[in-house]
């Protein structure tokens, strides 16, 4: 089979099913929702969907804990609205991606199920079981911490054995060492393509491969033993086999989710001979605004470690044959509005985000929509720990409450950094719910969905949603932002993002400021005799750029 690319000219949306529309008043989002809107997508201008999510599971974390692969959970539909969906999706030129969850399963899938009951069945070895340390293994296998706070390792009652579960105790690790458990893999990959699916975003998938040893590893404020799980000295391999036995038959795309990868780890995933995945997402630019990676610990927001972090990737991937992903929002980040120094000023809350979109959207790599990030969407209302329902933000206020050092950390940045803040419901008008649903959802409501909604912006000119649609237009009318090179225009100064795209006679200039203060750019003096694309103000004839303005400039020469 060959593969076309396609995912270049992509511009994908992410839905997240749960909040994005309910067509059944359950309170709860559902596939049907999504079928609801597709002219809505459509006029949007995105050409893809990643779709969060939906196979049967008993939502400890959202869907991201799966209890069957070849079902729907039920409150989202059923097998057959998803053969709807991406029927309909591909009738309007818009394709599908899933999300794949294979580096852990739910505690309540069968095959753990199975492992559990009968040790010695064979679906033991399809998850990592091993004996505790101490008198009456009152000890944990080994000291490794996960990504949702504590011990990796939960104790079966009464017996000598734990499992490892790298994130919530309702999500063991499965076990790819184990040769079934990869063809279990392939064949839900091939289950979903052969239903029309064009390719997956794989969930956390550099944490497949482990190293065997399971030691002890030397303590860390966080994640201790991820030089064991984060990795792995398999992955190439088993990411290779996947490719090999599915992929290149299908003229799909998968983007992996690659937490702690470094650039080279990240090269050595999409260099295009080596044949694993189109693309990954990289979290430097979202771990700017925190201190070692974590982002409870906040640091303030430097422009200029901000450059840094896109030069880097931007170049690194140019230089070798890859692909970016281009994103500033997903369903574990908080929102963007009010992020990465822009406003929630009334004044400048549009704004700003327009500048913020321009910046991340002209990059090289395929840009992601986040929902709701189209309408400039904020974080949550929350005002007590009940209002959330995350699971990872309760096990974290859990160690709040209970390891004292990390309390004053944890006060600060537990209900700023939760990731409930991106999964309230999509707010489509001012009714009671947002247009959501006629019944309360599952999680509130943003107060400001008056003001904020896409049955408002759909009807005002210069709104964000009709900014992302112009910016999707220049996505697909300048070939150079699909090949040009990126240059850090002004990568010393610590208020203006300023780049180039450029292709021997071709190029496109994106200037931001990144602050309140009106800034002179002598850098526009160059670029005098280019044509204004775009910008987020309409007069901007000067060299200097007003609070957060952004302009998009372009010339061919002839
Ligand atoms: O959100 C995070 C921590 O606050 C991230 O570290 C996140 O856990 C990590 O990016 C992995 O995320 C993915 O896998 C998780 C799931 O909870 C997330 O929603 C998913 O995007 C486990 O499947």
């Amino acid at each position: 089979m060959n593969h076309t690319n396609w995912y270049k000219d992509a511009i994908i949306y992410q839905i997240y099913p749960r909040s994005f529309c309910d067509s059944n008043n359950d309170g709860m989002g559902d596939i049907q929702g999504i079928i609801s809107k597709i002219s809505y997508l459509k006029s949007l201008g995105i050409n893809c969907i990643w779709l969060s999510p939906v196979y049967d599971s008993p939502q400890e974390d959202n869907g991201y804990d799966i209890s069957d692969y070849y079902s729907i959970y039920k409150p989202f539909g059923t097998m057959d609205d998803l053969k709807e969906l991406i029927n309909k999706l591909h009738e309007n030129g818009i394709k599908l991606i899933m999300d794949l969850v294979v580096n852990h399963t739910s505690s309540e899938h069968k095959w753990f199920q199975e492992a559990l009951k009968d040790p010695s069945s064979k679906y033991r070895n399809y998850y990592y079981f091993k004996e505790g340390k101490g008198k009456n293994f009152k000890r944990p296998p080994n000291n490794w911490s996960g990504f949702f706070g504590g011990s990796t390792w939960e104790r079966v009652k009464d017996t000598p054995y734990y499992y490892l579960h790298l994130f919530a105790k309702g999500q063991p690790d499965l076990n790819w060492e184990n040769e079934e458990v990869r063809k279990e893999v392939k064949n839900i990959l091939k289950y979903y393509l052969d239903l029309g699916v064009d390719g997956f975003r794989c969930d956390v998938i550099t944490l497949i491969s482990k190293k065997q040893d399971f030691k002890n590893r030397p303590a860390k404020l966080a994640l201790t033993g991820k030089d064991a799980y984060v990795n792995g000295p398999r992955l190439h391999e088993f990411l290779h086999e996947l490719y090999l036995d599915v992929y290149s038959n299908y003229d799909c795309m998968t983007v992996g989710e690659t937490v702690l990868s470094t650039l080279q780890e990240a090269k050595d995933l999409v260099i295009p001979s080596r044949e694993e995945l189109s693309m990954v997402f990289n979290f430097d630019h979202t771990n700017v605004d925190n201190f070692f990676g974590v982002k409870w610990i906040e640091r303030k927001f430097s422009l200029k470690r901000f450059k840094k972090t896109y030069r880097k990737w931007q170049n690194g991937m140019y230089e070798c044959g890859g692909w970016n992903s281009l994103f500033i929002e997903n369903h574990d980040q908080r929102r963007s509005t009010g992020r990465f120094n822009t406003s929630l000023e009334k004044e400048y809350k549009d704004i700003s985000s327009k500048m913020l979109a321009s910046t991340y959207f002209l990059m090289q790599g395929t840009p992601f929509i986040y929902q709701g990030q189209e309408l400039g969407m904020t974080n949550g209302d929350f005002k007590t720990i009940d209002d959330f329902k995350d699971v990872e933000t309760h096990n974290i206020d859990k160690m709040r409450k209970e390891v004292p050092i990390l309390t004053p950390i944890l006060n600060k940045s537990l209900f700023r950094e939760s990731r409930d803040n991106a999964r309230t419901p999509m707010q489509w008008d001012d009714t009671e719910f947002g247009g959501f649903s006629s019944n309360a959802p599952w999680i509130q409501v943003n107060k400001n969905k008056s003001e904020i909604n896409a049955k408002k912006e759909e009807t005002e000119p210069s709104s964000l949603l009709n900014y992302y649609k112009k910016l999707i237009e220049l996505r697909k009318k300048y070939d150079v932002l699909k090949t040009g090179k990126y240059i850090d225009l002004l990568p010393h100064s610590n208020h203006i993002f300023a780049y180039s795209r450029k292709e021997n006679s071709r190029d496109l200039i994106v200037i931001s400021n990144f602050s309140k203060k009106s800034i002179k750019c002598k850098l526009l003096n160059k670029y005098q005799n280019y044509q204004l694309l775009l910008s987020n103000y309409e007069d901007n004839n000067s060299i200097t750029l007003k609070p957060y303005e952004t302009r998009i400039l372009y010339k061919e020469e002839r």
